[in-house]
């Protein structure tokens, strides 16, 4: 893929960048979107399992979903855009990836200064008082409870109608109100307060980038779409910016 001469030369300069990544990043491991095709976990959609109500009435439900999308994860690997992803973080002083991923791929990759926004699967609380709860689930034996107040233990994941964790969502909005270059990566750009976040960049100067197979409501918004997969559209960045830089 052939990159603006604007955004290499951006880049080429630029002191602190930051990234905001989405389920699409995932997508080339083998992990479903939320809302593409294959999204659907028998004949549920996402939205309506990812949230507390759904917990309360059915927690086996929710459960169940949970333990299919972990073991899911467990057994697939960062592909080419975590690891393009990684090589990116190293170019620049500043670097911080927003991830609003719960798959834990970012890390597995070896990218350092990961914000989760949205929690992590492979972690467990207390749905009653939030005491992290670090034992194994086997749904076999029933769902577990808290030690502390009795009350039934849940994916440490932040549900619709829930608060982020408010340190991450703090420095989410700070860094991305600071950075010069804000890429989107792979997000429909519908959840709030996430889908905020490249606006928030733009209002403060930042040049924003969009990499999607698709449009969304950012991109009328941003500076340019990239339009393709990350995992091939991050890699062939990466050469590209390498190559412009050596011929400065
Ligand atoms: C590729 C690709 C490839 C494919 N390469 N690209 C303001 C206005 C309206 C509503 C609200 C608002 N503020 C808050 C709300 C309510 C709500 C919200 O945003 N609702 C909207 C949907 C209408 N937000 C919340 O409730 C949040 N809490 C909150 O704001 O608290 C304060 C508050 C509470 C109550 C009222 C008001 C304020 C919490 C949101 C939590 C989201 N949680 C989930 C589940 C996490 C746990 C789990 O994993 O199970 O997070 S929902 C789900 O959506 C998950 C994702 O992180 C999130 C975003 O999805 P994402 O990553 O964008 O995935 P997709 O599938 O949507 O898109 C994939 C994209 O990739 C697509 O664009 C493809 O084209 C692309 N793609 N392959 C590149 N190879
Ligand atoms: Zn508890």
């Amino acid at each position: 893929m052939e990159f603006s001469n604007r955004l290499l030369k951006r880049l080429s300069v630029a002191y602190n960048v930051v990234v905001l990544t989405g389920a699409g990043v995932s997508a080339a491991s083998g992990v479903p979107t939320f809302r593409g095709e294959g999204g659907l976990w028998k004949k549920f959609r996402p939205q309506e399992l990812a949230n507390f109500e759904a917990f309360s009435r059915n927690p086996e439900l929710v459960w169940e979903w949970y333990d299919w999308r972990r073991k899911l994860i467990k057994n697939v690997r960062p592909n080419l855009a975590h690891y393009a992803l990684v090589d990116l973080e190293k170019r620049f002083h500043d670097f911080f990836l927003i991830t609003q991923n719960v798959d834990n791929l970012h890390q597995k990759a070896g990218s350092q200064k990961v914000i989760e926004l949205h929690g992590n699967i492979m972690r467990n609380k207390c749905a009653n008082c939030g005491e992290p709860y670090t034992g194994e689930i086997s749904l076999k034996g029933g769902i577990p409870s808290c030690k502390k107040c009795n009350g039934l233990i849940r994916p440490d994941v932040v549900w619709f109608g829930e608060m982020l964790p408010k340190h991450e969502i703090l420095k989410a909005q700070e860094v991305s109100m600071g950075c010069e270059v804000f890429f989107s990566i792979g997000t429909s750009s519908l959840v709030e307060p996430a889908a905020s976040l490249p606006f928030m960049a733009k209002g403060n100067g930042a040049y924003v980038v969009e990499i999607n197979t698709d449009t969304t409501p950012l991109t009328d918004a941003a500076d340019e779409l990239l339009a393709g997969p990350a995992d091939k559209i991050l890699p062939d960045l990466i050469i590209s910016l390498e190559k412009y830089s050596q011929n400065l």
